[in-house]
């Protein structure tokens, strides 16, 4: 079977719609046919410099929403990053492979060191793809589920990896290709409908976080933006933010849009965001309780992640091994 690897950041409590509908939906979906990898990158989390003690109960709040969202730890391996080292070890190799440039003309470095400041930057948020790289490259992996902002860091990974094939031999490492659903593949936020939806979104009430109160998710669904026609309509040009709460509709109901316009045909935004809020609450209320399940017992959570943490482990450390004699380091007898 293909190779599945993703992971998300644990660098908020709470997951938002669209980590869950750009990449955790189908990370479920995709663990039926594939042997697939899902893992909590935590040392990407600290190119922003996480308070420590916040790090470790987000790492394991992470892991939980995973779980709740019906990653299957027997059919998938789940761990956290740090508990292989060979990611930071292969990402060494990484960085002596990867151009200054070619790391530079990342959007996402630059939009976020911009807004930080050169002084505020860290050499890791630079180096955050190569990491990326690093983790997909370990578990020879074919198919990497994401959302559209993640295209760019993908596109890095293939070159790093067609870099390594061409100066080591073909079949150094598999070359991997994005899985982006386009349907799903961009959320937006509920304020600004042009923006993606985003843990730093400008103002909260674009955000729905899965484990926000249902409450507050139902006020912010209903103050969503909309426009100044009346007609509930599939136009993301035209009308994005109708459109956006449409994909989240169809994407939560597995109803297509075609049946949302006609069902909606002649009815106002405000009926619209309204049956939307209990579709989202209706899917959030079940999740949050599954969470809080396995966040009620953490030494069962550890032990998931520790059993994951082995597996992965025994498949990492074999590409690193490969890894470390191509590049020529010597072998410790
Ligand atoms: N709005 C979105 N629509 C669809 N997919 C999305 N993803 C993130 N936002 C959307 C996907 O979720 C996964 C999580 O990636 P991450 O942990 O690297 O989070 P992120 O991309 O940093 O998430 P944010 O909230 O967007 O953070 P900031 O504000 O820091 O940029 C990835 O697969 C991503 O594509």
């Amino acid at each position: 079977a293909a190779r599945i690897f993703s992971g998300m950041q644990p660098t908020s409590d709470s997951l938002h719609l669209g980590n869950h509908l750009g990449a955790l939906t189908q990370w479920v979906a995709l663990q039926d046919d594939h042997d697939a990898i899902y893992c909590v990158v935590d040392l990407h989390a600290l190119t922003v410099a996480p308070d420590p003690a916040v790090l470790r109960d987000r790492t394991r709040r992470t892991a939980a929403q995973y779980l709740a969202a019906g990653v299957d730890p027997q059919r998938s391996i789940l761990f956290v990053q740090s508990h292989v080292s060979a990611h930071a070890e292969l990402a060494w190799l990484l960085n002596c492979i990867t151009g200054f440039g070619e790391a530079g003309r990342m959007t996402q470095f630059k939009d976020k060191s911009l807004k930080l400041g050169a002084e505020g930057t860290t050499v890791g948020l630079f180096t955050y793809p190569v990491l990326m790289a690093a983790d997909i490259l370990l578990y020879d992996t074919d198919l990497v589920p994401v959302g559209e902002d993640q295209r760019q860091h993908l596109e890095l990974t293939r070159d790093l990896a067609q870099r390594l094939n061409s100066r080591f031999g073909a079949g150094t490492v598999v070359v991997p290709d994005a899985h982006i659903v386009k349907a799903t593949a961009k959320i937006f936020d509920l304020q600004e409908p042009t923006a993606k939806m985003s843990k730093s979104a400008a103002s909260p009430n674009g955000l729905i976080e899965l484990l926000d109160d249902p409450k507050v998710v139902a006020r912010r669904i209903r103050s969503a933006v909309t426009d100044t026609e009346r007609e509930i309509r599939y136009d993301p040009v035209a009308k994005p933010g109708v459109s956006n709460l449409l994909t989240i509709y169809s994407a939560l109901t597995d109803r297509s849009l075609p049946s949302l316009e006609a069902e909606y045909d002649g009815r106002g935004y405000g009926d619209l965001k309204k049956d939307l809020a209990e579709v989202v609450v209706a899917f959030l209320t079940p999740f949050q309780e599954r969470v809080h399940g396995y966040l009620d017992d953490p030494a069962t959570l550890d032990a998931v992640l520790s059993d994951g943490a082995e597996r992965a482990e025994a498949l990492a450390q074999d590409t690193l091994a490969r890894l470390y004699d191509r590049f020529g380091l010597l072998r410790r007898v």
